[in-house]
């Protein structure tokens, strides 16, 4: 079975829900959530660590008891305390946490008042008012309840990050089998959109393989959906569906094509075939039943006089056009990165100490590298004060003295107040080599309000580049209301600049975004908020949002050499 980085995680998470409704100790709680959030961020697979006898208590956080159980999960495909947990305690109820405002407490409550275990149990007291009867619970938090339910049981998208960890083990199945030649991921995965709601794969292979048998035997499929000779669905343990097509090396560029979408592209390319009198489908192009194209996706864009377009683009967004044109952009590659421009270390919250942020920039190439901590404001990060910031400012000068490798800049990242000033005196900022400026907290100010609270703070000479600028967390927390627009006009007219947090959570700038600073001329970093060495790779995901956003490598901020950078940092 193969275990993803993901089920350790979904497992500690769950036992530590289940411990918070027992009420358990609050150390032992934060355990194993620490522990999920370590292996979310390693971009290793933890199971292979643990087949390759690597010694887990090395990553920050797992000592030896929480290592063997890493290791059980590894073996077993899950944990016996889980299980004997789950026992004492009906299943539903962690599930019921997840519903906003419904902490343990009230969880127990609801259980212990209603005999609330599930969902559909807590939709109908809700919806007959039994809750907003319970102590500790309003008609408030009631329909909120309502909402809330409402809004899970929209489709679920998961988030790039899962679908790629997921698609990458089946892809490395496919490739050992024997006779497969090409295994590769189409569909909204392969164009990198921030969610996908299932993957698409295409195979070919030599005659009579059999790869369709072995791929719904594959250990982590849950359900057979269908079973075809050429095509299949199954259903994975994480709910994530996946369609297996098997295609004829001759079709495999129609192929790969038609699969990767996305549709309206799609359309539009067969649309322009017509008018040139060719047939496009998912086999080739045809003049009458003579193929003509579909061995490469070359060939097929070749036949409507157009030349390749990267998966990225491929929205229909006015990139047929471009191409038409001649006026594809040459897209950012991770290459054209020189330097991370927001990360995190012990000084708050992050994982991984200066010296080892620093040494792990070193690795991935960098030519400079921003230290961002946060400001005092965000209490649940540490965040730092005036006089923390400032050994920690002569803690970096310090390092800046024996790194050679490397440029550190000094940087924080600083709250936006409610009043649009800054979380730092102009003191300190003034001592930093830049600032990454962000809202953390009242997010539900109006679109007018929000939008002058972060244009008052732009106002400050010291603001240089404005962090994840909608606010929102994929799937968990929305936007806060706030004019984009105006927002890019206030940035280009200061000097300032937008981040693209490349944060698999949060990819904020989006992709229409992206394009909007790139027609405005404002130049946009992208950047991973990481939290420890290994988050430094997240990298990939903002470059692939960014290709989305049509960004080439002169929108963006970092790919510029330290020189340029310092210059176009000084404000206007
Ligand atoms: P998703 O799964 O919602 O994240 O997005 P996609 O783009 O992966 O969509 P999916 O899985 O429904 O279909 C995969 C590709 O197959 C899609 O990008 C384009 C192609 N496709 C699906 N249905 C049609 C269709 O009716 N017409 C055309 N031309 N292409 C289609
Ligand atoms: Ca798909
Ligand atoms: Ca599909």
């Amino acid at each position: 079975m193969p275990v993803h980085n993901s089920d350790i995680t979904d497992t500690f998470n769950r036992i530590a829900d289940l411990l918070e409704i027992e009420a358990a100790n609050p150390f032992r709680v934060r355990a194993y959530r620490n522990a999920a959030r370590i292996i979310s961020s390693q971009s290793k697979s933890v199971a292979e660590m643990v087949d390759q006898e690597e010694d887990l208590t090395r990553l920050p956080g797992i000592g030896n008891d929480l290592a063997e159980k890493i290791k059980e999960i590894v073996r077993t495909g899950t944990l016996a305390q889980l299980a004997e947990i789950e026992s004492r305690t009906p299943a539903g109820l962690a599930r019921l946490m997840k519903i906003a405002g419904l902490g343990p407490n009230r969880v127990k409550i609801l259980f212990e008042e209603l005999g609330i275990t599930g969902l559909d149990e807590l939709k109908e007291a809700a919806r007959t008012g039994k809750i907003s009867q319970l102590k500790g619970f309003g008609k408030k938090t009631e329909q909120r309840i309502i909402d809330e339910i409402g809004r899970e049981k929209k489709e679920k998208r998961f988030k790039l990050v899962v679908a790629e960890e997921v698609a990458n083990a089946i892809i490395k199945h496919l490739k050992k089998m024997e006779g497969v030649k090409e295994a590769i991921v189409a569909g909204s995965n392969r164009r990198k959109r921030e969610t996908v709601a299932d993957l698409d794969i295409l195979v070919t292979c030599q005659k009579n393989c059999e790869v369709m048998d072995q791929f719904v035997s594959y250990e982590d499929v849950s359900q057979i959906i269908a079973e075809g000779e050429t095509r299949s669905t199954v259903l994975l343990r994480s709910n994530l569906q996946v369609d297996l097509r098997m295609v004829p090396e001759e079709s495999y560029g129609a192929a790969l094509h038609y699969f990767t979408g996305s549709k309206a592209h799609n359309i539009a390319i067969r649309t322009l075939g017509v008018r040139r009198g060719v047939k496009i489908n998912e086999y080739g192009v045809f003049e009458g039943s003579k193929r003509v194209a579909g061995r490469t996706e070359e060939e097929v864009y070749k036949q409507v006089g157009l030349p390749f377009i990267e998966p990225e683009l491929r929205e229909n967004w006015g990139e047929i056009e471009a191409a038409q044109r001649g006026e594809l952009p040459n897209l950012i590659t991770l290459k054209n990165l020189r330097g991370d421009l927001h990360i995190h270390t012990k000084e708050t919250d992050g994982r991984h100490t200066l010296e080892e942020m620093v040494e792990a920039s070193v690795d991935r190439g960098y030519e400079y590298v921003a230290v961002t901590n946060h400001s005092k404001h965000v209490t649940v990060a540490r965040g730092l004060d005036a006089q923390g910031m400032t050994t920690l400012i002569r803690k970096i000068d310090h390092l800046k003295e024996k790194t050679k490798k490397i440029t550190i800049l000094k940087s924080a990242e600083v709250d936006i107040l409610e009043g649009g000033s800054l979380d730092l005196p102009d003191k300190i900022l003034k001592e930093l080599d830049l600032t990454v400026c962000a809202v953390h907290y009242k997010f539900n100010l109006s679109k007018e309000k929000q939008t002058e609270r972060i244009i008052r703070a732009m106002d400050n000479p010291h603001f240089n580049i404005l962090a994840h600028p909608s606010g929102r967390l994929i799937n968990e927390r929305e936007p806060y209301e706030v004019d984009m627009e105006k927002l890019m006009k206030a940035a280009l007219e200061r000097g300032c600049f937008f981040e693209l947090n490349a944060h698999p959570d949060r990819l904020d700038l989006t992709d229409i975004y992206c394009k909007m600073a790139k027609e405005m001329g404002l130049k946009v970093a992208i950047s991973t908020d990481a939290h420890s060495t290994g988050d430094l790779d997240f990298m990939r995901f903002g470059v692939g949002q960014a290709r989305r956003g049509w960004l080439d490598s002169g929108d963006v901020l970092n790919t510029r050499s330290l020189r340029e950078l310092l210059k176009l940092l000084k404000r206007k």
